[in-house]
């Protein structure tokens, strides 16, 4: 079996899943180049201490000035000293350089795409990804670990000020702002059918950064939230979504191989 020099450092879940958006997004680019990896699984409530001890760099600054650590991370064992990443796109980009596909089509972010997918990542993270906490935040609460479920609760009820179940909205709120949501992802299907036509993906049939994006989305709300995101999402753009995720499923496995 083939040593594992590359490791993904994601989120564990009561599923046999994760649900990270981000970290799904840099788990189907490793896919897709049929690298081969391993997972190490780190508790959001030890995602500081772990970084920190592996010297994996912070993603942002709290407000309070000091370092926010995220995930993904990314070891390389290929190369001495390791090279130890954060941040999904720049991971992307990294996997992108070292270890390029030699039929250039096949490509995830060629240096030309680069400002158009900043331009992508900041429209999905506006338009849908800043919306979803008060539809989905009792959906992402259930599935994670018991630790993680005490932790989120915590930190979420401090920084809005009020209980988890009163964020989440309810009735007639929540179904308008499920419609605002459909509208979001009716925008990007409109967008999408400009494409080539030789796919259901950005630029056809072979993945993009940009579906890494969004493909990542739309796992974390299918494993999330199956009976009410899932169900609604599959049924918005006519059926573009699903069919979206099925040309997605060669790069879904969780690990590949193993
Ligand atoms: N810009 C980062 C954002 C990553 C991020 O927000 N990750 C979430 C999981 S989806 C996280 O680690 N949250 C932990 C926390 O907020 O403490 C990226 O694209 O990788």
């Amino acid at each position: 079996m083939a040593v594992t020099k590359i490791v993904l450092l994601d989120i564990p879940t009561v599923l046999p899943v994760p649900t990270s958006p981000n970290t799904w997004k840099v788990r189907l680019a490793l896919n897709y180049k049929e690298l081969t990896y391993g997972t190490k699984w780190v508790e959001t409530a030890d995602i500081e201490s772990v970084c920190k001890s592996l010297g994996i760099p912070p993603t942002s600054v709290l407000p309070d000035g000091t370092p926010k650590y995220t995930l993904p991370a990314l070891i390389d064992n290929t190369f001495t000293p390791p090279v130890l990443l954060s941040d999904s796109t720049p991971i992307i980009e990294y996997l992108e350089r070292t270890y390029p596909d030699p039929d250039y089509s096949r490509a995830l972010c060629p240096p030309a795409s680069r400002a158009l997918h900043a331009l992508f990542e900041y429209h999905v993270a506006h338009s849908i990804t800043a919306q979803l906490l008060p539809v989905m935040v009792m959906h992402m609460y259930d599935k994670k670990t018991p630790r993680d479920r005490t932790h989120f609760r915590q930190r979420t009820e401090v920084a809005f000020g009020k209980k988890l179940e009163d964020i989440e909205l309810k009735g007639k709120d929540r179904e308008e702002h499920w419609k605002k949501i459909e509208g979001a992802f009716d925008l990007l299907a409109i967008f999408m059918r400009a494409g080539s036509g030789a796919g259901e993906l950005f630029t056809g049939s072979n993945l993009s950064l940009a579906d890494c994006t969004l493909g990542g989305l739309l796992l974390a709300l299918r494993y999330d939230s199956p009976d009410e995101a899932w169900i609604k999402v599959s049924s918005w753009s006519n059926g573009k979504w699903t069919r979206y995720m099925s040309a997605l499923a060669n790069w879904t496995d969780v690990e590949p191989g193993r």
